[in-house]
């Protein structure tokens, strides 16, 4: 597969000329049937030439060397065939996605279609009529051909300018409709759960939120009656074409890069800076708000979390690059964390594609507050704009943490970030060290605030012990060894100069991070795969001895197991095919009956190219029929060793009879072949507590340093005693008392 550099690329498509769609008759949809969506392989600038003559548009994220998408009429497909162009048809008629919006059911419920302009407009002066208390809308400004450009301000305290704000928008691109979703999904979100999560009202109290879900009523309004793929405004242009691609419009590094001079072109810059009313409204609206503080400008389609900067591949200065990365990858995580999709983040010039004159860097560059763009689903150009309306609740649910999150920092005199994830588990006996980062970002830390407040008894008071200062904002908090009949709970507090107190989780102690104590892992099921299991084995998978074979890219495979000679392998003698579907091996079923916090283990020696072109995945069962993804490459992976492979599987496995296990190989694209999945010793643990009785400390021995702990338990009920007291109770009274004391002196070791 060719990979030109990203700069000729740029510069090369930003000269081509005829990009855009021929023009199309107003007030009549286009209609797309019978036009096809192709995938073409452009190989070089005389490819993207040939293509555009062919082609009726070039819709994707991605024009250039390398697949490009092309939209091509019926009568064209005979060229298409002649040009010699590489091309697969990834949709053989595209008339009814793109006419979709034309059938909507007029029974549809909530965020099961896409709004169009007037109901975009209807939902949110709904929600301001419903909360007056809450919501406001207003004008922002005017499109081109006159339109209001509505912002919805949502706040729990009158709107104030010494309050720190946020401005997020959709739309800012016609056809990427869900945008517009994910603004009012946040809107709905907000005002309806101020009522009943502390966290929303402590955010909305304390600022100003601006959400406008349409900043380009014209193009959006076009694209729903005319032309289903409109993406820039609607300006006339000299020559007769029409639009202003907004997102080329703004001032920094405005003509730059990833932009285009031809009015006709899908990124035509315009004129000038801020040429467009549209871009002159927002901007103005931003600089007329300097308590705004961070800004979101929703795209589609790509799943990236993307900043700036667009224009340059210079990065912001520190300590800013570091913020972005810090807020990048914290929204990817919280997006992930929802329905399992990742969003690769990075800023926008090597993630997406050089790209200037675009809001983020304007926003961030001229303005200096925190801008990003979230590309939303889908990831691929099938289904590209037209994500099915399904999608729409999962893309709205999924991205709802990340923008809370982000309005959180942005809003918050200082915030808390962690180095690692949090402890899940701790193990008995030893202190456990949680490293914690505090941000200062809007503030100063009041001189001894910072504490970490813990209690192993949901019944007892909270302890407070202050965060150890270890330098650069970054602070160790100590949970104390305990036992397996705690239930550790925990949050962190820190209090800014101009006194506003920040816990992490929002709204604690009403919400709190738990934890689980465990002595030990227990292996119940493990296979060294000497044998042949009967697994599952279609096209090449195969049970045997591997031979070293294949590398085309990346390493061979291995010549024998991690243990002994055989293992699972996709084509133990080489490389996985190019074109390859899905190709599955199945485990047969192993009981988890009575296991919890079960984890997969495996050993692997892996080759699989990156997952903008070949997959392998890992997923789980617990009846064979419905599989979740508990592992999949989110990069080239070249094993020339084998790797250890850990996976929790305990949303699917714990306490099921049949768990189903399955490695994928596949699909993977026409090109580089890599050496595929090799499998072996396979093992199934969960983690458990052994509650030793009269080891307080956990320790594992009954001992003098739990001998001082049995008096303080004395006199219980053993919640009203210590944290970890139950360790006492002998005899199972729930209560520690001088029957206990005889059983206890028993199993004392001494010591
Ligand atoms: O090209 C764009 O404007 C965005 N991608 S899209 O496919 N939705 O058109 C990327 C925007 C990146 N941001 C800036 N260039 N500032
Ligand atoms: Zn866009």
């Amino acid at each position: 597969m060719l990979r030109p550099s990203i700069l000729t690329l740029f510069v090369l498509f930003a000269s081509l000329t005829s990009f855009c769609a021929a023009a199309v008759p107003a007030a009549q949809p286009f209609d797309f049937s019978g036009y096809k969506g192709v995938l073409v392989e452009v190989r070089t600038e005389a490819d993207l030439v040939l293509l555009s003559s062919i082609s009726h548009d070039l819709p994707g994220c991605h024009v250039g060397v390398g697949p490009t998408e092309a939209v091509v009429a019926p009568d064209r497909m005979a060229d298409l065939q002649r040009s010699g162009l590489s091309f697969k048809v990834l949709s053989e008629d595209l008339g009814p996605v793109m006419s979709r919006h034309l059938h909507r059911s007029p029974t549809r419920g909530d965020w099961d279609d896409y709004l169009d302009l007037d109901e975009i407009i209807a939902f949110i002066n709904d929600l301001a009529a419903a909360r007056p208390d809450l919501c406001s809308v207003s004008s922002i400004g005017t499109s081109i051909e006159g339109r209001d450009i509505w912002a919805l301000h949502l706040s729990g305290t009158p709107e104030d300018p010494s309050k720190p704000a946020v401005f997020y928008h959709g739309l800012q691109h016609a056809r990427e409709w869900i945008t517009g979703s994910a603004v009012l999904y946040l809107a709905n979100h907000l005002v309806n759960n101020y009522d009943s999560d502390p966290c929303i009202s402590d955010l909305m109290d304390r600022a100003d939120f601006y959400l406008a879900p349409c900043v380009n009523p014209d193009g959006y309004l076009h694209s729903w009656t005319t032309y289903r793929l409109w993406r820039k405004n609607r300006r006339l242009n000299p020559g007769g074409s029409y639009g202003v691609d907004l997102n080329r419009n703004w001032a920094e590094g405005w003509g730059g890069l990833g932009s285009s001079g031809t009015p006709s072109h899908y990124l035509y810059r315009g004129p000038s800076p801020f040429s467009e009313p549209e871009t002159t409204a927002l901007s103005d609206f931003i600089i007329d708000h300097p308590n705004i503080r961070a800004y979101m400008d929703y795209h589609s389609y790509g799943q990236l979390i993307i900043w700036p900067y667009g224009y340059t591949s210079a990065l912001p200065p520190e300590p800013d690059a570091s913020t972005f990365d810090m807020l990048g990858s914290r929204m990817q995580r919280l997006i992930q964390d929802v329905h399992g999709v990742y969003y690769r983040q990075g800023p926008v010039y090597t993630t997406i594609y050089p790209a200037s004159g675009g809001s983020v860097d304007w926003v961030y560059g001229n303005q200096d507050r925190f801008s990003f763009t979230i590309e939303l689903r889908p990831k691929t150009a099938v289904p590209g704009f037209e994500l099915p309306p399904e999608e729409i609740l999962p893309t709205c649910e999924e991205n709802l943490p990340a923008i809370l999150y982000l309005s959180e920092w942005a809003t918050s005199d200082l915030s808390f970030s962690f180095h690692s994830d949090l402890p899940e588990r701790l193990t008995a006996g030893i202190d456990t060290i949680i490293e914690v980062n505090i941000g200062a970002e809007y503030g100063s830390i009041q001189a001894g605030s910072a504490a970490m407040l813990y209690r192993y008894d949901v019944a007892g008071p909270f302890i407070e012990t202050p965060l150890l200062d270890v330098g650069g904002g970054s602070y160790q908090a100590l949970l104390p060894a305990t036992n397996c009949t705690s239930t550790p709970e925990f949050y962190f507090s820190v209090t800014s100069v101009a006194g506003q107190q920040i816990t992490s989780p929002c709204a604690a102690p009403s919400n709190v991070y738990t934890a689980d104590v465990v002595t030990g892992r227990n292996t119940f099921f493990s296979d060294t795969l000497d044998a042949d299991r009967g697994w599952t084995t279609p096209a090449l998978w195969a049970f045997g001895q591997p031979t070293g074979g294949g590398g085309e890219y990346g390493g061979p495979d291995p010549t024998s197991g991690h243990t002994g000679d055989n293992v699972y392998g996709y084509n133990l003698d080489g490389d996985y095919e190019n074109g390859l579907p899905e190709r599955h091996l199945t485990s047969t079923p192993i009981d988890c009956t009575g296991r919890f916090d079960v984890q997969l283990g495996f050993w692997r020696w892996l080759g699989v190219e990156h997952p903008s072109y070949d997959h392998a995945y890992v997923r789980v069962s617990n009846n064979g029929t419905d599989w979740t993804v508990v592992w999949q490459n989110r990069d080239r992976v070249a094993d020339t060793s084998w790797v250890f492979h850990e996976a929790d599987i305990s949303a699917i496995a714990d306490d099921q009879p049949t768990v189903f296990l399955r490695w994928t190989m596949g699909a993977v694209d026409t090109a580089r072949r890599y050496c595929g999945w090799n499998i072996d010793d396979v093992t199934l643990f969960s983690y458990e507590c052994q509650v030793v009785r009269g080891d307080y400390n956990g320790d594992g021995l009954v001992n003098l340093g739990d001998f001082a702990f049995f008096g303080e338990c004395l006199g219980g009920p053993d919640s009203a005693a210590r944290p970890g007291c139950g360790v006492f109770d002998f005899q199972g009274d729930d209560d520690v008392d001088l029957d206990d004391f005889s059983a206890f002196q028993a199993t004392f070791d001494g010591g």
